[in-house]
């Protein structure tokens, strides 16, 4: 089973109440990219985790599918202000991918294909909060949006959804990635409006 959110029932709700401070509702989704968008196939494709120790895991694409496979439903928000509501999305949980993972690391970098990299806590990757996701909308994820397949962190603002993710490094120390190193937040909390870090 996968998330639902309060709105997905179908009853009108005032937009306020779903968007986050200073967001506003958009029907598309538009691409952000920092560079060109990587053509990679699911046979190339391939998942590399890294613990804090230096130990490897990889994945396939069959080895991902083979994982359990979640329907997200959740809203976007995007430090630029525009939000989405009631996406839909096919993935595989961190949880599932770090199930016998030995780890104590508290933060991860989330490396891709291309080279973006965005970190993150580790916290904010487990328990049902995070997603390696290849399907949006009932389609294979297009190229533009990340696929073959792209981390989805929904309840942080997308620029921590790094696309045409690659894999995962494991760190005992917090370390900034590509927006982050440009004056991002850290963290991307929309809630809390944590766009860009104070000087
Ligand atoms: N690999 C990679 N992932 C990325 C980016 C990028 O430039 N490269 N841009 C980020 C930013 S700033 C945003 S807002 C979202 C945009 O996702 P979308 O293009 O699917 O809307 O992807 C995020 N993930
Ligand atoms: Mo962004």
């Amino acid at each position: 089973m996968g998330i639902f959110s309060p709105g997905f029932t179908g009853r009108p709700r005032k937009a306020s109440e779903d968007l986050p401070p200073g967001q506003y509702l958009t029907k598309d989704f538009p691409v952000l990219s920092a560079g060109p968008t990587p053509r990679i196939t699911n046979d190339q494709w391939e998942f590399t985790l890294t613990t804090e120790t230096g130990e490897k895991r990889k994945w396939n694409w069959k080895a991902l599918q083979a994982l359990p496979i979640e329907t997200i439903n959740t809203d976007l928000h995007c430090v630029t202000r525009w939000s989405k509501l009631g996406t839909t999305w096919r993935g595989v949980s961190i949880d599932a991918l770090l199930a016998d993972v030995d780890t104590s690391a508290q933060f991860a970098m989330a490396l891709c294909y291309g080279g973006y990299t965005t970190n993150l806590p580790l916290t904010e990757l487990l328990d049902g909060k995070a997603w390696i996701a290849f399907e949006y909308d009932g389609s294979p994820l297009h190229a533009e949006h990340g696929g073959p397949a792209r981390l989805l962190v929904p309840h942080l603002y997308l620029w921590k959804s790094a696309k045409w993710i690659a894999g995962l490094r494991l760190m005992d120390r917090d370390a900034p990635g590509f927006w982050e190193n440009l004056g991002y937040h850290n963290h991307g909390d929309p809630w809390l409006e944590q766009r860009y870090s104070e000087a």
